[in-house]
């Protein structure tokens, strides 16, 4: 269906009409069941939000019933999850059981969840403001793979966004519209129910008219939503304009305060407020309490006329948008626009109410087509069969599936010998990949924001160049301005050059790692970061997981090692991130070698079914490399440890290390010989998949009676019992001292407990006790 498919017909309005209160019902319903009727167990309140369904209802039902189509991408507002389950089910995608368990183990998600609900939702919601950066990202993405011929021109579809007023708050909404401005991005809709509340309160008056002018600074269209067509028609009455005037002109708290306490309330304040003005007063008079109080708060956001006219307008042409929706919070319900009712749930009686309103029978209240005529029911039930997103069939797409490089080929690249660093290794893999003319390598796409070059993608990115919708020629390389980067734009670039905000990262590589169950195709995303900014953008790494979307993100460089520059740079706890982040496998290898194997396993990882993401904690430190006897160790390496130096049988003492502070652990191992000939040297590259292998391990044995025994058991059984372990990483100590309790053993710590700062690394080293002689002080401690 075209777009101009859904031009508002009479008709249809009537039955959208009857439409939008069933979905009303089912989801006000659908709340009211999880916390008035089902049995509770724990005295906890369930919870959900009327109100805030209420209040989107009508945009939902104009949007899901009409205006979308099959390839179109929605992010609902995390607490309208109801709603968008309400719908689906009307579509037969959502079943009546999932809805009775609302918020209970295996049924219907709170927030709209990928990976959890069972029908095709197309973004993850919750945290606010993200599902909206979201939409931009996978609008991006879909133009990358435009650009590709992997997406046709009539295939395209728009992401849209439904979101909060309050919502409009979150700073990673204005990165995204920065970047989106930037990358020239289309087919993006974000509607806002702009109800005037948030959580706590009513909004502040002061942003009233700022939001538009924001996002036509930005360079979007900007449709408002404010007027009803029943408004607009009364205003256009004798004595109208003054009404409109008023709501105007009104601050949003006495607005809410209004209309929660109705018509009587809105006469007594409007006939004060407008006295003298005869032909207001008169209009005002010529209604009852009921009319005048629909009158002054059904906005544009709750007219089906007003929505739908805005959608087709919007539809003829793909430049990015932001509607305004003007609405009340709990429109229909009793708590509508009262200040408190984000969590305010209906008594029964009130639900009683509601549900004899909407003209649905006791007993059946989760029929959604109770009580309409067969002819209205059959009718209803051909709008929505005939409803262009009724033809969505596929929302949750497979890709073929690419061979990606062995870890041999990738080996290949870093091999060489002499000094080098994980960071270094990490640029000559990618420039490899980028020399390469296979499938994969066409597939691979990088990011970063603004450290491509500091993080060693700069080779890769002069070959592929950088993506954009417009092209434009690198400009020093024409001038012949001697460059090490060049950097030429266009469609078929493989990088996306983003602004330093790491939230935008983070968003980017959910979308694009994303590419493959939203539009079919499969890319492997690349994103690089230094590594102590990850914190900036925890959330959105945190949503780019829970969707379960599938990237390798390189943080480079880490830890002290950053040495000269300084504390405020120098990640300490992102090991304990890596290891606490579901759907992310966290490495830090400490040679070139390990970083080529590990890469090898991220990108197999990505199209496993049960594969996931990858993290890479780096470093620019250049170190020897070991000579290596087999290939025994790249098991190991991706299983998260192995023996450097395998103990004698019985061993009293082992150093075990993670990644650039290796040569200081192999300098007082060769001195721990001397007084501990035995000893060993566990590298270990993983703390975060050893750690979960280990407590997977457990949990199969006292759970299923599987006796599995988990990589570090089977590591540290060389060992003596009573054999103690030093443990040393550049980073928190607790990524590794846990080792100690797989078997009892005594542990002594080292890491890093403090800010770092500025210094060389003999000097860092030394004062922070990371250093050869502070490991033989913890052994000389633990051979006491
Ligand atoms: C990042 C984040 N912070 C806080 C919350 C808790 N929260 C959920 S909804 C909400 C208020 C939302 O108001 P608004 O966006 O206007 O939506 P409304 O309910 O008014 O439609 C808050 C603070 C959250 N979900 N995410
Ligand atoms: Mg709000």
């Amino acid at each position: 269906m075209d777009d101009a498919g859904f031009a508002v017909r009479g008709k249809d309005i009537a039955l959208l009409r009857r439409l939008e209160e069933r979905v009303l019902w089912l989801a006000s319903w659908t709340i009211h069941n999880a916390n008035h009727l089902r049995d509770s167990r724990d005295g906890l309140k369930v919870g959900g939000h009327q109100a805030s369904c209420a209040s989107m209802t009508t945009l939902m039902t104009a949007l899901y019933f009409s205006a979308l189509r099959p390839q179109d991408r929605v992010a609902v507002k995390p607490h309208a999850s109801p709603v968008f389950h309400a719908i689906q089910h009307l579509y037969g995608r959502q079943t009546i059981d999932q809805l009775q368990r609302f918020r209970s183990l295996g049924g219907a998600q709170s927030y709209p969840s990928r990976t959890k609900d069972i029908d095709d939702v197309d973004f993850s919601t919750g945290s606010v403001g993200l599902g909206v950066a979201m939409t931009a990202f996978a609008s991006l993405t879909q133009d990358y793979l435009a650009a590709r011929g992997a997406v046709k021109p009539d295939a395209m579809g728009r992401m849209i966004s439904l979101l909060g007023d309050a919502e409009l708050d979150e700073g990673n909404i204005y990165e995204a519209l920065i970047e989106a401005c930037k990358h020239d991005v289309r087919n993006t809709w974000w509607i806002v129910d702009y109800n005037r509340q948030s959580l706590d309160a009513t909004t502040s008056d002061r942003m009233f008219t700022r939001y538009g002018e924001i996002f036509e600074a930005a360079g979007w269209t900007v449709e408002t939503l404010k007027w009803s067509k029943r408004q607009r028609e009364a205003f256009a009455r004798p004595g109208g304009a003054a009404l409109q005037a008023w709501i105007e002109s009104a601050p949003n708290d006495l607005y809410s305060a209004l209309t929660y306490q109705g018509g009587a309330a809105w006469r007594e304040r409007l006939t004060a407020d407008l006295a003298g003005d005869k032909a207001a007063l008169k209009l005002i008079a010529g209604v009852d309490d009921a009319d005048l109080a629909l009158l002054m708060t059904q906005l544009g956001g709750h007219c089906l006329e007003t929505i739908l006219e805005a959608f087709a307008r919007a539809a003829e042409d793909d430049a990015p948008r932001v509607f305004i929706a003007y609405t009340v919070k709990g429109w229909r319900l009793p708590f509508a626009g009262h200040k408190d009712n984000h969590s305010g749930l209906m008594t029964p009686t009130q639900i009683a109410g509601l549900r004899d309103r909407l003209g649905v029978r006791e007993g059946e209240e989760w029929d959604v087509w109770s009580g309409l005529s067969d002819n209205e029911a059959k009718a209803m039930k051909r709008l929505v069969e005939t409803a262009p997103f009724a033809a969505r069939k596929d929302g949750h797409r497979l890709a073929p599936q690419v061979a990606t490089p062995t870890a041999d080929t990738l080996l290949a690249a870093v091999r060489g010998g002499g000094e080098q660093s994980t960071q270094a290794a990490f640029g000559k893999v990618m420039f490899e990949i980028a020399k390469a003319t296979d499938e994969f390598s066409g597939r691979v796409v990088t990011t970063s924001p603004d450290v491509t070059v500091s993080t060693n993608l700069g080779g890769f990115v002069n070959r592929r160049g950088v993506f954009h919708r417009r092209a434009h020629e690198d400009v020093f390389k024409n001038r012949r301005i001697p460059s090490a980067q060049v950097w030429a734009m266009g469609e078929t670039g493989q990088h996306i050059e983003l602004g330093i905000a790491e939230n935008n990262l983070f968003i980017a590589l959910a979308a694009l790692g994303l590419s493959a169950p939203l539009f079919g195709e499969r890319l492997f995303p690349v994103g690089t970061l230094y590594d102590p900014f990850i914190a900036r953008g925890l959330d959105a790494l945190n949503y780019a997981c829970y969707q379960d979307a599938r990237f390798l993100l390189v943080a480079t460089p880490s830890g002290l090692t950053l040495a000269p520059e300084g504390g405020a740079h120098q990640s300490i706890g992102t090991p304990l991130i890596g290891m606490a982040q579901p759907g992310l496998d966290s490495y830090e290898p400490a040679f070139a070698d390990e970083t080529a194997v590990l890469m090898a396993h991220a990108f197999a990882r990505i199209q496993a079914a049960a594969g996931g993401s990858t993290y890479l904690r780096l470093s620019t430190r250049v170190i020897d490399q070991p000579t290596r006897s087999d290939d025994a160790w790249r098991a190991g390496c991706v299983a998260g440890a192995y023996w450097m130096k395998r103990p004698a049988p019985d061993a009293r003492l082992a150093l075990v290390y993670s990644g650039a502070i290796a040569p200081e652990a192999l300098a007082a191992f060769e001195q721990l010989l001397e007084d501990e000939p035995g000893a060993g040297l566990l590298a270990v590259t993983s703390p975060d998949v050893l750690h979960a292998d280990w407590t997977a391990s457990g949990r199969a044995r006292w759970t299923t009676g599987e006796q599995r025994t988990a990589t570090i058991e089977t590591l540290l059984a060389d060992l003596a019992p009573t054999a103690g372990l030093v443990t040393v990483i550049d980073g928190s100590p607790a990524a590794l001292s846990w080792i100690g309790s797989v078997r009892g053993q005594r542990v002594r710590a080292l890491g890093l407990e403090t800010f770092g700062q500025s210094g060389d690394l003999p000097d860092l080293y030394a004062k922070y006790r990371l250093d050869a002689d502070a490991i033989l002080d913890a052994c000389a401690d633990l051979m006491v």
